[in-house]
């Protein structure tokens, strides 16, 4: 049994974007920040960090860059209790080694990637021994099903939520008071063939639009710009304790990747998700998995293929949907909210390991 608050290791290695940094820079921050554990998180890009997390250096984690070479030897004392290797990413052979050295062994966990499908729930927690080392390997998968990893969601969400004001945040980014009628969106996507004519169908709409669209504002010059009923609006990359009061302030949140993707379901309004794409369109599975599990799947499901290739957008059918999205939605919400957070359950599943 440690009787010191565990050391941890996070390893990341960016891909592309900002998902893969997000999520380890979301996890680290709260295994330090609401558990007291003492986390490194060794990342071999420190650019989107920087942007998602402009103050990191303040703590409560130590961000290092992940140096290749990997200084060898590395010692087993330089090795921590909890050792979270993100997305398969290859720990380096001398800090592997070292972990073979110590007297307790670390508890080494591969933090997989979100999917809703239904294989996750069998591999969750699976073990892999190490070929030629005494060491074992553990799957932890963030998932929906109450038997996976759970979803990552931090303890004061609701605290930050209620203490949340519109007004003044769309004071800040200089947007108009909220008109009764406005649909305010918020726009966070990949490159989207079908976004031309979508924003067509916005400019014609009935009711104004308010489009934000978050990091562009470094492209586009800051101020709205007016087509028909369409104001789009270019904020600035929000540091990503503040992305979920964007969510907050809109009506419907285009989303994408993971973390977003999450995100939008806690802010509980209607979304829209584009999904990472894969070869082979296997990135269609796994949104299908997703809208078969959500209570609104079949209301939302032809909007959501279409925004990812499969079909043309039928804006006046889905903002039709719109109201009546709202109590699923808050439902989904509440019903994942009343599981145990992922940072709960890996401090779980750690403790029982380290004892
Ligand atoms: O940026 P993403 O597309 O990231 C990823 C990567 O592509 C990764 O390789 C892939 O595997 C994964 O998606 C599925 O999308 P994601 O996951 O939503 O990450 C974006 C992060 O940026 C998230 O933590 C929210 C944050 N963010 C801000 O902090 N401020 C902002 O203004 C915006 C728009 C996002």
């Amino acid at each position: 049994m440690i009787n010191k608050p565990p050391r941890c290791d996070i390893f990341c290695a960016v891909v592309d974007n900002y998902g893969d940094a997000g999520v380890c820079w979301r996890l680290a921050r709260q295994l330090a920040a609401e558990y007291g554990w003492r986390v490194r998180l060794w990342i071999d890009d420190l650019a989107p960090v920087r942007q998602l997390a402009p103050d990191h250096a303040a703590g409560p984690v130590e961000v290092r860059a992940w140096p290749t070479p990997w200084p060898a030897p590395w010692l087993a004392a330089d090795t921590a209790d909890v050792v979270i290797e993100a997305f398969a990413c290859a720990l380096p052979p001398a800090y592997i080694g070292a972990m073979a050295t110590r007297t307790r062994p670390s508890v080494w966990l591969n933090l997989e990637y979100l999917s809703a499908e239904s294989w996750v729930a069998g591999c969750h927690g699976l073990s892999s021994p190490d070929p030629r080392l005494p060491l074992v390997k553990q799957f932890f998968f963030p998932g929906f099903d109450p038997r996976t990893g759970g979803l990552l969601r931090e303890r004061n969400y609701d605290e930050r939520r209620k203490a949340f004001d519109e007004s003044a945040f769309r004071a800040e980014f200089g947007l108009p008071p909220r008109s009764t009628d406005e649909l305010t969106i918020s726009l966070f996507s990949y490159p989207n063939p079908a976004l031309p004519e979508l924003m067509r169908a916005w400019a014609a709409s009935k009711h104004p639009i308010r489009l934000l669209r978050p990091g562009s504002s470094e492209t586009v010059p800051l101020g709205g710009n007016r087509t028909g009923n369409l104001s789009a609006h270019p904020l600035p990359f929000l540091p990503q304790s503040r992305y979920d009061e964007l969510l907050w302030a809109c009506d419907l949140n285009f989303v994408r990747g993971e973390d977003s993707f999450v995100r939008a379901q806690w802010a509980a309004k209607p979304f829209v998700w584009h999904i990472y794409p894969q070869a082979d369109d296997a990135h269609m599975a796994k949104l299908d998995a997703f809208l078969a599990i959500h209570p609104a799947g079949p209301q939302l499901r032809d909007f959501w293929h279409a925004w990812n290739g499969k079909g043309t957008p039928d804006w006046a059918d889905f903002a039709a949907r719109l109201p009546g999205l709202k109590a699923p939605m808050r439902h989904w919400a509440m019903t994942l909210a009343a599981r145990p957070d992922l940072a709960s359950r890996l401090v779980q599943f750690c403790i029982e390991r380290l004892k």
